[in-house]
């Protein structure tokens, strides 16, 4: 029997809304912010020109569900100019620009749905708000960031198979206040999900988590349709992943807490593309930089960078500040954070907020939470001793400061342009797909100009001996940092 009564927390859906953002009036700044990134994208800029003719997304609805900043509004301004139909929610609770989604909602490129400081009610609302068109029609496209808006078209769609599932109880709030909407969804058109998921042509995924959900899902075979891997184009996970989070986590820390890094013993949990350039930003500012890592290549390169690797164990008692940055879960858990340093900083850069055991401080009855200020608490532990936490363990920053800037954003949106266009243009078998490598050297090309490179050109001779075209595609493995 499935509950009737909706959960009281449960928002319904308004799909008159045009938008639902925090503060209309901040869309002159963020047509502003917009402005001064236009330079700093010109990959973006590029596509615009090379592709806003022929409008390759016209007739065509597209859902995205990334963080809304300055840099995504250039994103779906982007989308807008090659013809789509946009509505658009944030894949996270904090990482919302408000005048980013502000200047967007004016402008009318999407109907945006996001503010930070959703609480997750409101966090599956954007989400479903931004999935259903005002005649309850959805997406054809996705542009996902995490794999939320996949999870919710695939937990819809089990959950008409099996409506039994829409009784599963469960301990996270996530996961029930996604149950509670399908529930209401199911009980107002129990063929809700499986008629939108059969009009989706596919999605293009965004971060190496959202990712790794999808080769999940293929494996299992219960994809639902075709997808694309944007993490894994060289220039999204080499140069977003390793490069921004080289300049965006010092960012966060410091926006959250003044701390001076230099001296400090920093521990990076995680040493792949994140955690390479978190382990490197923080030597850049002076920092002592312990690594963990359960991989051994990675925990070799970690080793041969100069970094110590350890075990979480063998941190804590010593570490200033701890960033996870693995994608796994509970790295740091509750019996690591009793036993850190007296305001100790805890910070998470990965996608979900899993990778510290939150629920340990949430759940434990003498830990005391005192906020210092938004997305900044101070944990009293029984011990007397105390630490901060940033962003609740949401990732870092985005939570506490502003992402990536323009310049790496634009190769990874670069990437999801040129995905969405695959996708719009061919009828793709449903699994999981990356870009080819001459799309890959075409967004590399597309930003050299602004770092003025002077790129060598090959000669025929070199070429033939080096038996590949005079213009690429060239060598894939020199990558591999
Ligand atoms: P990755 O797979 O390249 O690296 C993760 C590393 O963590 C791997 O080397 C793995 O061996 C290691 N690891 C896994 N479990 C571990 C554990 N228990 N202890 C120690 N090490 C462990 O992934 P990535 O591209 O570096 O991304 C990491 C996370 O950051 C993902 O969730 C990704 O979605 C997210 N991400 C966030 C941002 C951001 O702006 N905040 C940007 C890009 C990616
Ligand atoms: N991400 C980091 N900075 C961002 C920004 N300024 N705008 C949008 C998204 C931003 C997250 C991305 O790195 C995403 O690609 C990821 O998590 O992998």
């Amino acid at each position: 029997m499935i509950e009737s009564s909706k959960d009281p927390s449960y928002i319904d859906l308004d799909l008159s809304l045009k938008y639902r953002v925090k503060d209309i009036s901040l869309a002159e700044e963020g047509y502003k912010d917009m402005q001064l990134s236009e330079k700093e994208m010109p990959g973006l800029m590029a596509i615009r020109k090379k592709y806003g003719p022929e409008k390759p997304f016209k007739g065509l609805k597209i859902m995205g569900s990334l963080h809304m900043t300055i840099q995504t509004a250039m994103l779906i301004d982007t989308l807008y100019e090659l013809g789509a139909d946009i509505r658009w929610a944030s894949c996270n609770i904090f990482s919302t620009q408000d005048h980013a989604a502000a200047a967007i909602a004016q402008k009318g490129s999407a109907a945006v749905f996001a503010w930070k400081g959703e609480t997750l009610d409101e966090f599956w609302w954007c989400t479903e708000q931004a999935l259903v068109w005002p005649d309850g029609s959805g997406p054809d496209l996705i542009v996902d960031d995490g794999g939320d808006a996949t999870l919710y078209v695939h937990q819809g769609v089990k959950m008409e198979k099996d409506p039994s599932l829409l009784d599963h109880k469960t301990n996270s709030l996530d996961e029930k206040c996604l149950i509670d909407r399908l529930r209401v969804g199911f009980q107002e058109d129990p063929k809700k999900w499986s008629t939108i998921a059969k009009k989706i042509r596919g999605v293009s995924e965004e971060t190496t988590t959202g990712v790794h959900r999808l080769y999940q899902l293929a494996e299992k075979k219960e994809l639902l349709f075709p997808a694309i891997n944007v993490n894994d184009s060289v220039t999204k996970s080499k140069f977003d992943n390793l490069y921004g989070c080289r300049e965006s986590l010092a960012d966060g820390i410091k926006r959250g807490t003044d701390i001076m890094i230099a001296g400090k013993t920093v521990i990076v949990a995680g040493y792949g593309d994140v955690g390479k350039g978190c382990a490197a930003s923080m030597k850049g500012y002076g920092a002592i930089v312990w690594v963990t890592e359960i991989d051994p290549i990675c925990a070799l390169q970690a080793a041969m960078e100069g970094y110590r690797v350890v075990t979480m164990e063998e941190a804590v008692p010593h570490g200033d500040i701890f960033v996870t940055a693995t994608g796994n879960y509970h790295v740091i858990k509750g019996e690591h954070i009793e036993l850190m340093k007296d305001e100790a900083i805890i910070c998470n850069i990965g996608h979900f907020d899993n990778e510290i055991e939150m629920s340990y401080l949430d759940n434990h009855p003498k830990a005391v939470k005192i906020n210092i200020k938004p997305q900044v608490d101070k944990w009293v532990l029984e011990s007397g001793r105390s630490v901060i936490v940033l962003a609740e363990g949401r990732l870092v920053n985005l939570g506490c400061a502003t992402g990536h800037p323009s310049f790496v954003m634009s190769n990874s949106f670069s990437n999801q342009t040129l995905a969405q266009i695959k996708l719009a243009k061919e009828d793709l078998e449903t699994k999981v797909y990356t870009l080819p490598k001459e799309l890959d050297e075409e967004v590399a090309r597309l930003h050299l100009k602004n770092l003025s490179v002077s790129l060598t050109q090959m000669t025929q001779e070199q070429a033939d001996y080096l038996g590949i075209p005079i213009n690429g595609p060239f060598k894939t493995d020199n990558y591999k940092y």
